[in-house]
């Protein structure tokens, strides 16, 4: 049965404030980090309870709020392959979080331990990390009460990046067997990926340093740890990373803060020399957008969409002279937020899937590929390759030296690439192992396709819950009459698309827009939010 005193004695400890109601959405728990504290406890035992219905598993946590405001935190919890929480368990957290006492949460573990059958003579595994937030330690200790509550065996992965620690969940639940993802350390991590991009670049002439935006975040401590591994084979300048500096954390900077504002960050101005390959990561280092400055020092910024084209294009022709082309299919899944021309540039080469906003939906829907590569525009994405697939890679027997050479790149690009989970540095060792391969500079590589001029706006509406979507978040079903408008105002528009739904992790509706010139693309989200509003 469940230890109930010392939960008791421990949830008294950690009480929930009684103004807030919390929800387990696409990113996890996140809110201003000095109301978290229960959450944090409740998520210790939580985390436990998975592990134990899962045999003994080991389930990770990870203490981040990615690209939000220093201020913010959050949690999420990683399942034993590296993924993202089974959705069902996202309302077990929810209602575990809402329980108003100590004795209404004691009440709500018991009724969980019976309607997800959970043998609680299981072992609990966990391992758990946090960003650089200083909100960080104290929720990290109420996270610690609840596992000891709970008895549960909790390993402390330190101050990490979130896919660092969706790689740890999946080495130490592979550890031993022949599906081995890894040695389940840091080292081991960053030898893993500096040894594949060593095999995939060997060869190939040096190239000119990357200049890394860190965010002023975690990914400032990763990047550093990275190129020393890297040593010559990839040059590295590290920006932004005063991650003890108050208030620095993705202000002004970072992948979200270059996505959103389409713009250099401002501490860059003087530091990047025009026609360098620069890139963001947020603050959690699991998005990635590139950018560089042309001749006349105008920015230009290849985001998720642009990495999507550019990675899937280059498998596909890896594939294809590999004499794998019958046997392994590559497809692309996006996002709605996609720029409508990466989605025609792509369907030109291959499959593309469309599909709600979240990583999960994209990750479940890139699964059904032999190859699924999948990205958001807020670069966010990596690639999977099926079991089956990384079998035929094993066992395939090319017959001449470019099908040995294309089947080798294929094999070190399943190591490069972390597939649990999108992860900044992994993605970028990608983008750079096909610039490499193909001798792209950023300006080759913007001009695989134009992307349409976009908008994006946040609405802020009385009950965002009010608006329903259908076709993977395209159109609107809810309120009644609304898309007939919305597809009244596109279709006056050369090249319009434009849709509604509400966010996940903040309350408010956002309106997308894009159109074939700026001044149409801007002036259709603004008709388009005055419908919503
Ligand atoms: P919402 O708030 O549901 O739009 C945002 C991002 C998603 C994703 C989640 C975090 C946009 C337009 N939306 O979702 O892409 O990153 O946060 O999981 O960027
Ligand atoms: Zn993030």
């Amino acid at each position: 049965s469940l230890p109930v005193d010392a939960i008791k004695v421990a949830s008294d400890k950690h009480p929930k404030p009684s103004d807030v109601r919390y929800q387990y959405g696409t990113a996890g728990f996140r809110t201003l980090g000095k109301l978290l504290d229960s959450v944090l406890f409740r998520v210790g035992i939580l985390a436990a309870l998975r592990s134990k219905r899962l045999d003994g598993k080991t389930i990770g946590v990870m203490v981040t709020a990615s690209h939000n405001p220093e201020p913010d935190n959050g949690v999420k919890l990683v399942d034993p392959r590296g993924e993202m929480l089974e959705a069902s368990w996202e309302a077990h957290a929810t209602t575990l979080s809402n329980a108003s006492t100590t004795d209404a949460f004691i009440e709500a573990l018991e009724t969980l331990v019976q309607t997800a059958k959970i043998d609680l003579s299981k072992p609990a595994r966990v391992v758990y990390a946090r960003d650089t937030r200083p909100s960080g330690p104290s929720l990290v200790n109420a996270l610690e009460d609840g596992f000891k509550a709970i008895g549960a065996e909790a390993r402390d992965a330190g101050v990490t990046t979130t896919p660092i620690l969706h790689y740890f969940v999946r080495a130490i639940n592979t550890k031993g067997t022949p599906y081995s993802y890894g040695e389940d350390s840091e080292e081991g991590y960053f030898t893993k990926l500096g040894q594949a991009l060593k095999k995939l670049v060997a060869g190939r002439p040096p190239v000119s340093p990357l200049l890394i935006d860190c965010a002023n975040g975690v990914g400032a401590i990763a990047a550093k740890t990275l190129a020393a591994h890297l040593g010559d084979t990839l040059p590295i300048v590290l920006e932004n990373t005063a991650i003890t500096t108050e208030g620095a954390l993705n202000n002004a900077c970072g992948a979200d803060f270059v996505k959103t504002s389409q713009k250099l960050p401002p501490s860059l101005s003087n530091v990047l020399k025009p026609g360098q390959r620069a890139c963001s990561l947020d603050g959690d280092a699991d998005r990635l957008i590139y950018f560089y400055l042309d001749e006349r020092g105008s920015f230009h910024m290849l985001d998720g969409d642009k990495i999507a084209g550019l990675v899937a294009a280059f498998i596909v022709e890896q594939v294809k002279i590999a004499g794998l082309e019958e046997q392994v299919k590559v497809g692309v899944v996006q996002t709605a937020y996609a720029n409508g021309a990466s989605t025609k540039y792509l369907q030109e080469r291959l499959p593309v899937k469309c599909v709600p906003t979240g990583v999960k939906h994209l990750h479940h829907a890139a699964e059904r590929y032999d190859v699924g590569v999948y990205f958001e525009a807020n670069g966010h994405g990596t690639v999977l390759f099926s079991d089956d697939t990384q079998a035929t890679l094993r066992d395939y027997q090319p017959s001449t030296p470019a099908q040995s050479r294309a089947l080798e790149n294929l094999v070190s690009l399943t190591e490069l690439i972390n597939q649990t989970v999108g992860d900044a540095l992994s993605d970028m060792l990608l983008v750079e192992t096909v610039l490499s391969h193909k001798s792209y500079t950023g300006v080759e590589w913007d001009s695989l396709y134009v992307d349409l001029p976009n908008r994006l706006v946040k609405v802020v509406v009385s009950d965002r819950n009010s608006f329903k979507t259908e076709d993977a978040e395209r159109r609107l079903v809810s309120p009644p009459g609304l898309q007939s408008k919305i597809d009244g105002l596109v279709n006056r528009y050369q090249g319009g698309r434009s849709f509604v739904r509400p966010s996940g992790t903040e309350d408010v509706v956002r309106v997308y827009a894009e159109a074939n010139i700026r001044t149409q693309a801007d002036e259709l989200a603004f008709r388009v939010a005055g419908l919503v509003y």
